[in-house]
């Protein structure tokens, strides 16, 4: 029974604080498919060091990321959770992966130009390499599918090019996996500036509701929110960015689909429209954010997910690489 299930895949970086972007965009995602998958999920701590980090807040992030997981409701007992730099064969297949990209494809990454230019003082290598290292991550793991937001789309084109290239040198060794976005919610917009994505390091923090703000925070957050001058809560993206984010906000989190959240603010003014939206949010952070610091509180717990999810991922991965030794002719004992 357990074979026949397909491979799913995804992690997210521990850094700064997460937002519903991030939750709704990815780690919503994964609860949903957590049944019909064999699911790896991580915590992508060898991406973030590509930004500098404090080491403390890091190893802090990195336990309040596997809480906040499980507090989601991905279940521990049906997915591997684990974090990447406990297992060694990611740098190792990103090393040999490197030889198969081109220094110009990853000059020409989007997310490669926008955070150089945010942190021009330390443009690493690391950085440039980001795309290479989630192909690894992904390869290792042989997965069908990887649930994601939008703004990672160009990472799994790569992905899939390096994979591709690879299996036509040699012969099938990897998976060339697909990636699965949210038909509501796979790109969540910035409150303040509607045309940008909501980003857990962005510059107004008004302009973001990360998983931690408390109810009073996301009400105002959402009643500064900005909409248009029409008065019409209506769905139409290129003419009112704004007020369509809130849109498929309230329709996620309320279950609803966006015809139904229309239904539900006709003839209503912006000022309902917030509140409401800002409602169902808070209401549903509130019981995620309870658990999660009731599971921060157990570490012994954290720990022992992550000892047995890195033993399984580490089980998996080493296969594809033995394997990917094999054909690029490395000496095996
Ligand atoms: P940073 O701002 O630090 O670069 P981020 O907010 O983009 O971080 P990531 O760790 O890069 O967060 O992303 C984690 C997951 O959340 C990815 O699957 C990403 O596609 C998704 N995601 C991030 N922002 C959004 C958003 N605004 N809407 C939907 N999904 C998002
Ligand atoms: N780069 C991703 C995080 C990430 C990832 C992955 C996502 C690292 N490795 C593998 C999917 C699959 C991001 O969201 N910034």
């Amino acid at each position: 029974m357990e074979k026949t299930k397909k491979i799913l895949y995804s992690a997210v970086q521990p850094t700064n604080n997460l937002t519903i972007g991030n939750y709704l965009g990815a780690i919503k995602n994964w609860v949903a498919l957590q049944d019909e998958y064999d699911c790896f999920y991580a915590i992508a701590n060898m991406h973030a060091i590509t930004v500098r980090q404090n080491p403390a807040e890091l190893r802090q992030k990195t336990l309040a990321l596997l809480a906040l997981y499980i507090a989601c409701g991905v279940d521990p007992e049906k997915c591997t959770l684990y974090l990447q730099s406990h297992v060694p064969c990611h740098a190792e297949l990103a090393w040999v992966l490197n030889t198969f990209t081109y220094v110009g494809e990853m000059e020409r990454m989007t997310q490669f130009k926008d955070k150089s230019s945010k942190h021009a003082d330390n443009i690493n290598m690391g950085l440039m390499d980001y795309p290479v290292l989630m192909a690894a991550d992904i390869l290792l793991y042989q997965a069908d599918v990887v649930p994601v937001g939008i703004d990672q789309r160009q990472h799994l084109e790569i992905t899939r090019d390096i994979a591709n290239r690879f299996n036509n040198i040699y012969s099938p060794t990897f998976t060339v996996p697909e990636a699965v976005y949210q038909k509501v919610g796979a790109k969540i917009n910035d409150l303040q500036e509607p045309l940008k994505k909501m980003s857990k390091s962005g510059e107004n923090p008004n302009g973001a509701i990360f998983m931690t703000d408390d109810r009073d925070t996301i009400l105002r957050k959402f009643k500064r929110a900005v909409t248009d001058s029409e008065m019409l809560v209506k769905y139409d993206p290129e003419n009112k960015p704004g007020v369509s984010n809130l849109l498929s906000i309230y329709s996620v989190f309320s279950e609803k689909t966006i015809q139904q959240a229309e239904a539900d603010f006709e003839g209503k003014g912006y000022g309902d429209f917030k509140l409401a939206v800002g409602e169902v949010v808070a209401d549903k952070l509130a019981p995620i954010q309870a658990e999660q610091a009731r599971l921060l509180a157990d570490k012994k717990y954290l720990d022992s997910v992550l000892l047995k999810g890195g033993e399984a991922a580490y089980k998996a991965a080493r296969r594809t690489l033995s394997k990917v030794y094999k054909k690029i002719g490395f000496y095996q004992l």
